[in-house]
């Protein structure tokens, strides 16, 4: 479906420079960027063998000046959605892009210059060494990113980010909504780029996925990047509560298919436990405040039923979660 909507406007690429012996691809989903395209293209090391422009159906000149720009950039490419797909989508065009075009390694930046190219090096050398399979950057272990990250986007990230690693099973990893990574080649090839998600859930939907097929992740420090003349069109407010929702649906979605359909572990069974008592635990608390508010005193056996169920939704869901952590210990 995503093929249809995309059109390539130039594919050749010349000259491999490759980086250790990878063949390196940049994604760069681009979405009104006329104004810091180019500090995105000119900024790209010379390692780099093609750099993908996905322009999202922008209403402004980015197919423009991007196209202007091959004949002295010759590693652009420029593929144009038809229609307005949302970040992920144009993400996921990228990827099928450097799949469909044999490269080893597919980097995601994003096309409003709000990543230093001058990480690139610590983000790939991972996954040279074949030591992870997906790299990212995580602004959140960055020494001063306190003073950097502006406080609304610090709180959502790191909500986010608690939720992420229980929906992922990726305890280790943080900062869920950093747009500046790194996959490789077998995860390329794994991965259904068609049903990835396309908003900005994108990552966290990717990281769910890459734990269901036990790929390794890993975190690398990086410097945030704010104010370098970017606007960024997410509005905090308006995400939180679908992506909340996303991450819900997503968590339910890997506990079948890693720990049911393609394997077993008996967390499974903690976890339901302790979302049955959890609801249990819920109703009693109503009848108990009913009850005092209507007559005046607490029920007892409903304060007992209260305290028991409570407990024990507590415990297995600690447990559950603790076997998860077990489970993906080795995909560090
Ligand atoms: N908001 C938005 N960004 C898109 C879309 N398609 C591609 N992008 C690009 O995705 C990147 C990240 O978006 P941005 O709004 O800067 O997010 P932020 O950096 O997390 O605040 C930018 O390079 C956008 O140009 C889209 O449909 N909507
Ligand atoms: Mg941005």
């Amino acid at each position: 479906m995503l093929h249809s909507t995309a059109v390539v406007v130039k594919t050749e690429y010349i000259s491999l420079q490759m980086y250790k012996n990878l063949k390196i691809s940049v994604v760069v989903p681009a979405y009104n960027e006329e104004k810091q395209i180019m500090k995105v293209i000119k900024s790209m090391p010379d390692y780099v063998d093609a750099i993908v422009i996905i322009d999202d159906c922008s209403k402004d000149k980015t197919s423009s000046v991007v196209e202007k720009s091959q004949k002295k950039y010759p590693k652009v490419v420029l593929l144009k959605h038809q229609v307005n797909e949302g970040v992920g989508g144009a993400i996921a065009t990228g990827y099928k892009w450097a799949r469909d075009n044999d490269f080893d390694a597919a980097v995601v930046m994003a096309g409003d210059a709000q990543m230093d190219p001058l990480e690139l090096p610590v983000l790939i050398d991972p996954i040279a060494a074949d030591q992870t399979d997906y790299a990212k950057a995580n602004r959140l272990i960055y020494k001063e990113f306190r003073d950097i990250i502006p406080k609304a986007r610090l709180f959502g990230n790191a909500f986010l980010s608690f939720l992420t690693k229980i929906a992922s099973g990726y305890w280790h990893v943080s900062d869920s909504q950093t747009g500046y990574t790194v996959v490789n080649k077998k995860v390329l090839h794994t991965i259904n780029w068609d049903k990835m998600y396309k908003r900005y859930g994108q990552p966290n939907d990717l990281l769910v996925k890459l734990n269901v097929h036990n790929f390794r992740v890993k975190d690398i420090p990086t410097k945030p990047v704010y104010n370098v003349g970017e606007e960024s069109k997410l509005r905090i407010k308006k995400v939180l509560l679908p992506m909340s929702m996303l991450l819900l649906r997503l968590f339910f979605w890997r506990l079948k298919e890693k720990y049911i359909i393609r394997d077993f572990h008996p967390l499974i069974l903690f976890y339901a436990l302790g979302l049955l008592f959890g609801g249990l635990s819920v109703l009693f608390f109503i009848r108990l405040i009913y009850k005092w508010i209507a007559y005046g005193h607490v029920p007892e056996v409903t304060l007992l039923l209260l305290l028991f169920s409570f407990a024990t939704s507590v415990q297995s869901i600690f447990f559950a979660m603790f076997f998860d952590q077990e489970n993906n210990k080795n995909l560090r």
